[in-house]
């Protein structure tokens, strides 16, 4: 058999509830960094409420992780934040750029779903700023280097006319988004056909920005959400250079097929590491934290030379 592109690490998965401090039904969907050296986890949670928290683990290696005693975000308590986090907060991605780290993460209120941004350069103090899109939008992911002056970001608006695709946006100050456009789509009848959207930050390689998304194809049985990688040009990251024809990873593992949500991987955190290899971070069916890895050139490659349309 093919050696699998991404390396499952074999004592998954590498977070459970059982992990966590404070009463929760879940630990998924986390964004990771390297910071100081240690990789910070932000995971998302369900309470036994059914509604979702932010908690922080740490680790040395990137496999072993120790959760802090306390969430670190939960639903604002004021101002306009508090609005719109009532039903919850989830799935953060962690963009480092310039000194501090962005966090982007949905926002859930009876007005629909929408992503806030925070930032914070210590992982212990958190500010909000914006929230950065209207209603019916998720998954942001901002590119960790500016162009041209510019902050830019892939999200993924919901559509009742069109699958729900990834589109790119601008911003000279991170408040104030615009010259939105349409940037890759669903294909028909392949495996990500019924909704794609952004997973982990974009990694900077020679080749250009590697994007490990999702996608996620309707059977009989559900949804299954699995990864694909897509590259995107150096200079302008609107320009996909080419999408792998196939996905990298698919539900497997026990706690992949079984879960909170069935038949999913969903990640929302990359490493890339200085010796050419990635450390790819993914909730297991809604329920606990994996992590693999990947030569960076072997995810680069499908991408260039097994590319389906971008849309
Ligand atoms: C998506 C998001 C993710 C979740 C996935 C599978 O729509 O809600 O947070 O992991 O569904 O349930």
């Amino acid at each position: 058999m093919q050696q699998a592109i991404v390396r499952r690490y074999p004592h998954n998965p590498i977070l459970t509830r059982g992990d966590v401090p404070y009463p929760v039904a879940t630990v998924h969907n986390a964004g990771v960094v390297k910071h100081q050296g240690r990789y910070v986890m932000l995971f998302r949670s369900h309470r036994r409420n059914g509604r979702s928290i932010i908690g922080l683990a740490e680790s040395e290696n990137g496999f072993s992780f120790r959760v802090h005693p306390k969430p670190f975000l939960v639903p604002a308590e004021e101002g306009v934040f508090a609005e719109y986090e009532e039903f919850g907060v989830e799935d953060v991605r962690i963009c480092p750029l310039e000194d501090e780290y962005l966090l982007t993460y949905s926002a859930y209120s009876r007005h629909g779903v929408r992503v806030a941004l925070a930032r914070t350069r210590d992982f212990v103090r958190v500010e909000r700023v914006a929230l950065i899109t209207q209603a019916d939008c998720r998954n942001v992911v901002i590119f960790p280097q500016r162009f041209n002056g510019r902050y830019v970001r892939l999200d993924r608006p919901h559509s009742e006319i069109s699958p729900w695709s990834i589109w790119i946006s601008y911003s000279p100050d991170l408040v104030h988004w615009g010259d939105s456009r349409v940037v890759m789509k669903p294909v028909q009848y392949h495996w990500d056909e019924m909704k794609i959207g952004p997973g982990a930050t974009p990694i900077k390689t020679a080749d250009g920005w590697l994007h490990i998304y999702h996608g996620v194809f309707p059977t009989m049985d559900g949804s299954v959400y699995r990864l694909g990688v897509a590259l995107h040009d150096l200079d302008d990251p609107a320009r996909v250079l080419g999408v792998a024809d196939e996905w990298i990873l698919q539900p497997e593992d026990p706690w992949e097929l079984t879960g909170y949500v069935h038949n999913v991987v969903f990640t929302c955190g990359a490493v890339a590491e200085d010796d050419g290899t990635v450390k790819i971070y993914w909730g297991g069916a809604d329920t606990v934290m994996c992590v693999g890895t990947a030569r960076i050139d072997e995810l680069v490659a499908p991408c260039l030379s097994r590319s389906r349309k971008p849309y």
